[in-house]
C-alpha cells in the first residue's frame, strides 16, 4: 500500500456528490471535531452553544480568519463511539453549490482538519471495529449501485448477512481443526482424529457445499451489481431501433422507413424494474449484406457470446421471410434459452396477435430446434404497447433463479477468490484425511482454509489488500 493512513488526526471531505441539488454535506471525523465545530460554527440560539451529541443545530458557518459568514447551515456533532467512524464526527449541512461546499471544506482544513483520502471514513469505521470488511465493501457497492437490485444486494452485505454465513463456516472449520490438533497433541492416547471418518464426512457434506454455494452465487450477484447486456437483433426495418428508443424513452438511435438505417451498435442503459440493463441495438441482418453490413453482422457475432439475452425482433404484420431465417442462422450458436422473440408492429394487424404469433413461430420452429413453444412477446414499439411485458420478461429471464436467500449472500470478486482458496484447502484436507496422512498436514490445510475465510471479513487482512479496497471509494465516504 503506498498510502499510509494515520488515525490520530482529523479528516474532512465533502460527503455528497457535487452538482445541483438541495443540500450538500461536509463531513469531519477525528479528535478535533468539537474544537473545529466551536471555531467555525455559530449557532443562532445562544442556548445551543453547548455541544449536545446527535442534536441538529441551526446556525451559520463562518470563516474565523475574516469573521465573515459563509453559509446558513445545520450542524450535528456525533460523539464517539456512536458515529459512522466511531470517532467524533461533525456533519455540516449547507446549501449544495460546489463553490460553497469547497469554501466550507477549506475552512475546516484551515482550522485543524486535513483532507480525507478516498474511502478513509469507511476505513476508520472498519479499523475501529464498527463494520467488518465485507460491510465496508458494501458501502462502496451501495454508493455505486447502478440499479435498485444491486442496492439491495449491497444493503444485505451491510447488514452483515454474508459475513455471518462466512463466520459460521469458519467456526465449523475451527471445530474441525481443534479435533485434528487434539490428535497431534495427544498421540499416545491414540485418539483417532476425532472419528476421522465423521470429520471427513462433515467437511465434505456440510462445509464444502456451503462454500461452493457462496462461490456459485457470485455470478448471480454480478448480474445485479454490474447489470446485463441485452442485444436487439433482427432483419432490417422490423423496428429494432424503435424498440431501443421506446425502452430508453429517448431517441438514441435513428429510425427511418429505409431498411438498413442502423449500421453500427447503439447502446442505452436502462433501469428495468431495478435491474440495470444495457440494451444494444444492432444493424439489420440480411441475406446478402453489403461490406458495411458485413462488419455490422460480425460485431453482432462477437457480442453474442457475452450477452445475457437476445431479443429477436420480427415484424408480426408480414410473413417470415428469407431474411428472418438468416437472422435465425446467425443466432444458431446461441443456447435457445438466451433468445426471446419479439413480434413488433402489432398496431398494424387486425387479426388476433396470438394467432398470428403462433403462425410466425411455426415458420421459424425448425431453426430454434425445440418442439415446445418458444417464448415470445407481441408489442408495438411505435405505440408503446406491451413494453412493460417485455421489461418483465427480460427481468425474469435474467434474474429468475435468484432465491431471496441466494441474493443476500452473493460475494464480490475478491471475496469469491478467497472462497475458492478456502475450497482448495478444504479439498486438500479431505484428501489428506482419506489417505491417512499425518494430522500435522491436515491441520495445515484446515488453517489455510480458515485464513482464507478470515480474509473476507478482514480478520487477517494484509495492508496491501486494504489499501486496494479502500482506494476504490470516492472522497467523503
Ligand atoms: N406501425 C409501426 N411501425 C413501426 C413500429 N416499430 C417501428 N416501426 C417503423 O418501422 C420502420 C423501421 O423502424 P426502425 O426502428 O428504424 O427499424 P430497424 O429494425 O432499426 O431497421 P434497420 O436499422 O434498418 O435495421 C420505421 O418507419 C418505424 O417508424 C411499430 O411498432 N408499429
Ligand atoms: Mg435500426
Amino acid at each position: 500500500m503506498s498510502r499510509i493512513f494515520s488515525y490520530d488526526d482529523t479528516i474532512a471531505a465533502i460527503a455528497t456528490p457535487l452538482g445541483p441539488g438541495g443540500i450538500g454535506i461536509v463531513r469531519v471525523s477525528g479528535p478535533s471535531v468539537v474544537e473545529i465545530y466551536h471555531r467555525i460554527f455559530r449557532p443562532t440560539h445562544t442556548t445551543d452553544r453547548q455541544v449536545i451529541s446527535h442534536r441538529l443545530t441551526y446556525g451559520w458557518v463562518f470563516d474565523p480568519s475574516t469573521g465573515e459568514d459563509v453559509d446558513e447551515a445545520m450542524a450535528v456533532v456525533m460523539k464517539s463511539p456512536a458515529s459512522y467512524t466511531r470517532e467524533d464526527v461533525l456533519e455540516i449541512q449547507c446549501h449544495s453549490s460546489p463553490a460553497l461546499l469547497h469554501k466550507v471544506l477549506e475552512i475546516c482544513l484551515a482550522n485543524g482538519a486535513r483532507l480525507a483520502e478516498p474511502g478513509e471514513f469507511t476505513m476508520r469505521a472498519f479499523l475501529n471495529g464498527r463494520i467488518d470488511l465485507s460491510q465496508a465493501e458494501a458501502v462502496l457497492d451501495i454508493t455505486t449501485a447502478r440499479a435498485e437490485l444491486a442496492g439491495h444486494l449491497a444493503l444485505s452485505h451491510l447488514k452483515g448477512l454474508f459475513s455471518q454465513e462466512v463466520a459460521d463456516i469458519r467456526r465449523h472449520l475451527v471445530d474441525a481443526l481443534a479435533s485434528v490438533e487434539a490428535a497431534i497433541d495427544y498421540p499416545e492416547e491414540d485418539v483417532e482424529i476425532l472419528g476421522e471418518a465423521s470429520l471427513v464426512k462433515d467437511l465434505k457434506s456440510r462445509i464444502r457445499p456451503r462454500v461452493l454455494s457462496l462461490i456459485e452465487a457470485y455470478g448471480r450477484g454480478k448480474v445485479l451489481r454490474e447489470g446485463v447486456e441485452v442485444l436487439i437483433v433482427g432483419r432490417p426495418n422490423v423496428g429494432k431501433s424503435s424498440l431501443l428508443n421506446a425502452m430508453a424513452c429517448e431517441d438514441k438511435a435513428i429510425v427511418t422507413p429505409v431498411p438498413g438505417t442502423t449500421r453500427d451498435l447503439v447502446e442505452a442503459e436502462i433501469d428495468m424494474d431495478g435491474l440495470a440493463v444495457r440494451l444494444v441495438d444492432t444493424a439489420g441482418i440480411r441475406t446478402d449484406p453489403d461490406p458495411v453490413e458485413q462488419i455490422g453482422i460480425k460485431k453482432i457475432e462477437e457480442r453474442l457470446h457475452d450477452t445475457a439475452l437476445v431479443l429477436w425482433v420480427m415484424d408480426i404484420s408480414t410473413p417470415v421471410d428469407a431474411e428472418d431465417l438468416s437472422v435465425g442462422e446467425a443466432l444458431s450458436p446461441l443456447q435457445e434459452e438466451k433468445i426471446l422473440i419479439v413480434l413488433n408492429k402489432t398496431d398494424l394487424i387486425d387479426q388476433d396477435p396470438e394467432y398470428l404469433a403462433r403462425e410466425r413461430l411455426r415458420s421459424i420452429g425448425k431453426i430454434l430446434g425445440g418442439t415446445r413453444q418458444h417464448p415470445y412477446i407481441c408489442l408495438s414499439a411505435k405505440k408503446g404497447v406491451a413494453l412493460d411485458r417485455l421489461s418483465l420478461a427480460i427481468r425474469q429471464r435474467v434474474v429468475s433463479d435468484h432465491t431471496a436467500a441466494q441474493l443476500k449472500i452473493a460475494p464480490n470478486l475478491r471475496q469469491k477468490r478467497a472462497l475458492e482458496n478456502a475450497l482448495i484447502s478444504i479439498d486438500r484436507a479431505c484428501a489428506a484425511l482419506d489417505q491417512g496422512v499425518s494430522p500435522e498436514l491436515v491441520s495445515i490445510d484446515l488453517k489455510d482454509a480458515i485464513l482464507a475465510l478470515e480474509g473476507i471479513t478482514g480478520e487477517d487482512i494484509t495492508e496491501e489488500v486494504l489499501g486496494h479496497i479502500f482506494s476504490r471509494f470516492c472522497l467523503g465516504k
